[in-house]
C-alpha cells in the first residue's frame, strides 16, 4: 500500500521571531541577577583569600629590614612588601621589581633579605593557591585577577598592624568597592 508523506508543518518566520524575542527577553531579565551572583561570588572568594593571606602573615609575623643607601641615608623595608609598592610581594628572585632598584645588586637590603631567606610571600609561606590566584611573578591575585595590596599601619589597624585588600571590580583604590577582611558581601 502506498502511503503519501504528508507535508511537514514548518515554523513561519513570524513564529521564529516571536520565539527569539521571548528568549532574548528572558535572558535580559536573567542577566542582571546572573552578574550580581558572579560579582558576589568574586567578593566572597576574595574575602576568603584575604583572610587566608592575613592568617599566613600573622603566623610568620612582620620583620623590618633596616639598611642604608649608598650615600648613607637610613631606610627600612618591611617583610611582605620589601619594595614598598603596596603589593604583597611576588617572588623575590624572579620578579624584577620585587626589590625595587636594589635587586640584583649587592645592596645592603638585598643582602639582608636574602640572608633572611625571604623569597616573597607565596614561596616563604608555602601558601597553597589555585593557578588563577597567582601570576608569573608570584603575586597573589584577587577574583578579578589583580594583585592583593598590603599596608602596614599599626595605629590604623590595631588588631593586626596591617591591612590586606583588593581594589574590587573597578581596579581603582578608594572608590568604595574595595574588599578587605571586614568587608561584607552586598
Ligand atoms: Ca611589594
Ligand atoms: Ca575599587
Amino acid at each position: 500500500m502506498h502511503v503519501r508523506n504528508r507535508p511537514r508543518a514548518a515554523f513561519t518566520l513570524t513564529e521564529v521571531l516571536i520565539v527569539i524575542g521571548v528568549i532574548v527577553a528572558l535572558m535580559a531579565m536573567g542577566m542582571p541577577g546572573y552578574w550580581y551572583m558572579v560579582e558576589r561570588n568574586r567578593r566572597t572568594s576574595t574575602q576568603t583569600l584575604i583572610l587566608a593571606v592575613q592568617a599566613e602573615i600573622g603566623t610568620y609575623g612582620s620583620q623590618v629590614f633596616a639598611w642604608r643607601t649608598s650615600d648613607g641615608q637610613p631606610r627600612t623595608a618591611v617583610l611582605w612588601d620589601v619594595n614598598a609598592d603596596d603589593l604583597v610581594d611576588g617572588y623575590v628572585t624572579t620578579d624584577a621589581n620585587a626589590l625595587g632598584d636594589h635587586y640584583p645588586s649587592s645592596s645592603p637590603l638585598t643582602a639582608a633579605v636574602l640572608a633572611a631567606d625571604y623569597q616573597g610571600f607565596v614561596a616563604t609561606t608555602g601558601m597553597r593557591l589555585r593557578p588563577e590566584q597567582i601570576n608569573e611573578d608570584g603575586h597573589v591575585l584577587d577574583a578579578w585577577g589583580r594583585p592583593l595590596h598590603i599596608a602596614f599601619a599599626p595605629h590604623q589597624f590595631p588588631k593586626t598592624g596591617f591591612r590586606v585588600w583588593s581594589l574590587g571590580p573597578d581596579g581603582q583604590d578608594d572608590s568604595g568597592d574595595e574588599v578587605d577582611h571586614s568587608d561584607s558581601a552586598p
